[in-house]
């Protein structure tokens, strides 16, 4: 049951990425010696049987490859047979996809073995990659001839408007690295709609988009294309009108059968930061419905004031830790997108702000009564009581400790044993957690320490996933499948444009 007006806007309202001409920078060999990677620039020469070389694109790319090849000798006998991978990371072109036991489709390593059998050639690759290194190697070629390679090219696709972007020029280099790589994630990450990362799985979920959009504000500064895709998730609910956590555009437009209730109700809160930036008064009535249709449902599955525990819920995604309990932040994301529905009712006047005001009271004291634990000062969750960083993080965007409370909490999280996060997406909320606060000059030092990691371990765009304390971490079982261009970690672009957040000059961060 779509909603074909619906659908009409958010078509129309979505951009069409524009191609810009970007030829291989340099050429490389790279080595790996006691897990540290090497480069060397090497001049390519004539590849015979077995050789390689990567192409070095300069910095992250979305697009097409295509190859001027040529050769020397005698004229080709047999096939040149040719691997290519593509890598965002040089990293991933030391992993062997046959190695791969995780539970994703290996479909998404990105790597071709082709034949081509006239020479000399333009070969195109048909399909869209995201890399910023190529290495090609030859299978075979034959005795008589070697194969040489004239171009490599990239046609880069974006619908980012590069000249709306401001550098940040915040007079201190990591911070400006940290920006620029953020906007550069963002930057590759908008396509016909923002999608979350365009190595996998190169689509809208709606958790995403919600950071994406408020970086976006920050940067590139694109309202139509947020609407575009607030539309497309509203034009294609389940039945009883629950938004999917995730949209294909293609072949037609159609949710996914995956429902997350952090990200369906997460859809409010981005239709307020929507609607704060572009002032579109019309959006916010018409999807307006949509959004309190999230809370109602979730709502009804309260059991006892709460969320049951949450495999009952189905899957919810809160961080990709696999341990995670994920009851009390669930919790703590109804109470904070109740919020943002009281805001959007004042604005329209509508007369349920009582009725959600006393849905937030009833359940931020349900929360106090079921989740908080006296004894360790902090919010558990689940049967087993668990205490993480998540938990506290969410019940503090909602709103349910005062401020003071609230800061104090954080603080002592620092001294106890608490489930980590590991996603820049939970990071995310923690920084906004920090700021709402009043603490910027620890949310300065959590963007620096956490995506400041990233950069110094050569991130172009940051990362799905960054556990410091396990840098090749992977919740699919495997880093090969890992997205390391993955939108929901642009957030330093957002809280370094907004917030204006710059080392004071007689304190060192
Ligand atoms: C991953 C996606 C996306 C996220 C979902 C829940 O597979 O890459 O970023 O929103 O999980």
């Amino acid at each position: 049951m779509g909603n074909e007006a619906f659908l009409q806007t958010a078509l129309s309202c979505l951009p069409t990425p524009r191609e810009r001409r970007l030829p291989s920078r340099r050429c490389l060999r790279l080595t790996r010696e006691e897990g540290e990677i090497r480069r060397e620039e090497i001049t390519p020469g004539p590849l015979k049987k077995g050789e390689s070389l990567v192409f070095d694109f300069g910095d992250h790319q979305v697009g097409r490859l295509s190859l001027k090849l040529g050769f020397t000798g005698s004229h080709p006998d047999a096939p040149a047979w040719l691997r290519l991978q593509f890598a965002e990371q040089p990293s991933e072109l030391f992993e062997k996809a046959e190695d791969y036991r995780g539970w994703i489709s290996t479909g998404w390593i990105q790597q071709e073995q082709l034949h081509v059998d006239v020479l000399p050639c333009t070969l195109e690759l048909p399909r869209r990659y995201a890399f910023r290194y190529v290495k090609l190697e030859v299978l075979d070629v034959s005795s008589k001839y070697s194969l040489t390679v004239e171009e490599a090219v990239c046609r880069a696709l974006s619908s980012a408007e590069e000249g709306s972007l401001t550098p940040l020029n915040s007079g201190d280099p990591l911070l400006d690295r940290m920006d620029a790589v953020a906007c550069r994630t963002l930057h590759n990450c908008m396509q016909r709609v923002f999608e979350d990362g365009p190595k996998r799985d190169r689509r809208l979920w709606l958790g995403d988009l919600r950071l994406q959009a408020l970086a976006s504000y920050e940067s590139y500064k694109n309202p139509e294309m947020v609407k575009g895709c607030l539309y497309l998730f509203a034009a294609l609910p389940r039945k009883d009108g629950l938004l999917s956590a995730a949209i294909f555009l293609e072949p037609e437009p159609e949710a996914d059968d995956t429902y997350l209730p952090d990200y369906s109700m997460l859809f409010v809160p981005a239709l307020l930061d929507y609607y704060r930036f572009s002032g579109d008064m019309e959006t916010l009535r018409e999807l307006w419905p949509t959004a309190l249709r999230q809370l109602e449902i979730a709502r009804s599955r309260l059991q006892n004031g709460v969320f049951p525990d949450c495999d009952r819920l189905g899957w919810c995604f809160i961080d990709w830790s696999l341990e995670l309990n994920k009851q009390a932040a669930l919790m703590g994301v109804y109470l904070y997108s109740l919020k943002a529905a009281q805001k959007i009712a004042e604005l329209l006047g509508d007369g349920r702000l009582l009725e959600l005001r006393n849905c937030w009271s009833a359940g931020a004291e349900a929360a106090r009564t079921q989740f908080w634990e006296k004894d360790r000062a902090c919010f558990v969750s689940g049967p087993e009581r668990q205490v993480s960083w998540a938990s506290q993080i969410w019940m503090i965007l909602g709103g349910v400790l005062p401020d003071g409370e609230a800061a104090a909490l954080l603080e002592r999280m620092e001294e106890q044993q608490a489930l980590g996060m590991v996603t820049p997406y939970l990071y995310h909320h923690y920084v906004q957690a920090l700021l709402n606060l009043g603490q910027r000059e620890k949310a300065l030092q959590v963007l620096r320490s956490y995506w400041g990691g990233m950069v110094e371990a050569g991130a172009d765009t940051f990362w799905e996933l960054y556990n410091p304390e396990n840098p090749g971490e992977s919740p699919y079982g495997g880093a090969i499948v890992n997205s390391y261009c993955h939108a929901w970690s642009c957030g330093p672009a957002y809280f370094l444009r907004k917030y204006q957040l710059r080392q004071t000059p007689e304190r060192k961060l």
